[in-house]
């Protein structure tokens, strides 16, 4: 698909001047041979100031701004000084852009603006043609739940899911009793005490599902004692579950969960490891994936919870449904998956996500993105604070809901079909039933 957008973008810059000082020079306004902005000069100061127009590109390469410019030309007078060029968008296809800049004593004024290749873009709605659905979007209550972040999203934003941590490690840091079948429920619920982590999230869930979100919970880490290598670091990736705990782990497991049903009255819809097929923290290989949700299904069942599996969860969209179908293609495991999950971060190319959406397909289940970003860094590094990233991202999400496809689940609501279609270009946006799980900042 061609993307275009013409931005438009207009900059005043006021500097704050002393009423006994002399009148000011001119600002001046540090910038390349092709418009870029680069620093602004105020009386003998610098200030770092970034200026600049990206367009977005097609594929997972960076995008194009005034940094590849081509044929420009500056043309000056006075106090003004007036940039024209092109950017190449993608290989043949350019955008024209223009940019003026006036310097005046206190204030900068800065215009630019693009136009995007003539051609008209047809955008057809077939209202008649209901082939399609998608859930909708959801949030990720994984990290800084009592940041200020949390209550405006549940105020302010309309979602469908919402994923929480299982904190076992707060649950059940020592074994409760040397026995898997025998719950020591005194242990287990001195560990549910007011203002602890362990209440707060287990209150936190209630609140999700009073905003009638449905709920995903995932296990990040484990108790240091069930680890098969409990003295290695809680932070380092790939760590396993000792080959002798797996009837404690699922003890663990399921008392946290028949708690939070007696307690707090709430049963999650789905349960996971977070990115099991590289450990963070907890490696599975495809097989004890598998023997996961063979396992971990049946004791729910018996049990009488609700709480059904979330298979993949992977760490990456590219080729990781292979990671998934092991446990897929085996009947005994099959029957307890609830969702199909893969997390988008880095993106991933058409077939790529095809291949999850025939899997879902397969299995007849919803497919999850439960976590949706282009760099799982980002809030650390405090990238996702710019225009270029958002745009990176609105893109993603973009193609997620283009590349997943028919749903084959006939019970769920559907959505028509829309037509984008540019010069001799054409192409049907299919959602099947897709789910996005926006990863929320710190
Ligand atoms: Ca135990």
């Amino acid at each position: 698909m061609r993307r275009f957008v013409a931005v438009g973008a207009w900059l005043a810059l006021t500097v704050a001047m002393s009423a006994t000082a002399p009148a000011p020079a001119a600002e001046v306004v540090m910038a390349d041979s092709r418009g870029a902005i680069q620093t602004l000069l105020v009386g003998e100061k610098f200030v770092p100031i970034r200026a600049n127009l990206y367009l977005p590109t097609p594929g997972w390469k960076n995008l194009a701004t005034l940094n590849n410019a081509s044929d420009a030309k500056l043309a000056a007078a006075g106090n003004r000084r007036a940039w024209s060029g092109r950017v190449e968008a993608e290989p043949g296809r350019f955008c024209r852009y223009d940019e003026v800049i006036l310097e005046n004593p206190g204030q900068v004024s800065l215009s630019l603006h693009s136009q995007p290749p003539s051609g008209a873009t047809i955008l057809t709605l077939h209202a008649v043609q209901k082939r399609y659905d998608f859930d909708g979007f959801g949030w990720n209550y994984c990290l800084g739940v009592d940041s200020p972040v949390t209550a405006y999203t549940l105020k302010n934003l309309r979602g469908v899911w919402a994923r929480s941590e299982m904190l076992l490690r707060d649950w059940e840091p020592e074994n409760d009793n040397a026995s898997a079948s025998e719950v020591k429920w005194d242990a287990f619920k001195s560990k549910d005490q007011p203002g602890s982590k362990l209440r707060r999230r287990f209150q936190l869930d209630q609140q999700l599902r009073k905003h009638g979100l449905r709920l995903a919970v995932s296990v990040w880490q484990l108790p240091n004692w069930l680890y098969a290598d409990p003295d290695r670091p809680t932070s380092e990736h790939g760590r396993r579950l000792a080959p002798d705990k797996w009837p404690d782990l699922l003890e663990c497991v399921a008392s946290c969960l028949l708690h939070e049903k007696r307690e707090y009255g709430v049963e999650p819809d789905l349960f996971s490891f977070n990115e099991p097929d590289i450990g963070v923290y907890v490696r599975f290989s495809a097989e004890e994936q598998r023997d996961l949700v063979r396992r971990a299904g049946a004791l729910f069942q018996k049990l009488g919870l609700k709480t059904r599996l979330l298979l993949g969860d992977t760490h990456s969209p590219r080729d990781t449904h292979v990671y998934a179908q092991t446990a897929a293609d085996d009947p005994q495991a099959a029957r307890f998956v609830g969702a199909l999950a893969f997390h988008s971060w880095g993106g991933a190319g058409k077939e790529q996500y095809k291949a999850w959406a025939d899997l879902a397909a397969k299995l007849r289940t919803p497919l999850l993105v439960t976590e949706t970003g282009v760099d799982p860094e980002a809030r650390k590094t405090g990238v996702f604070d710019s225009f270029s990233y958002g745009l990176r991202e609105a893109r993603m999400v973009q193609e997620l809901l283009l590349c997943a496809r028919t749903s084959e689940t006939e019970s769920f609501a559907e959505l028509p079909v829309v037509t984008v279609k540019k010069g001799s270009q054409e192409l049907s946006l299919a959602a099947r039933s897709l789910l996005t799980l926006t990863t929320l900042p710190k």
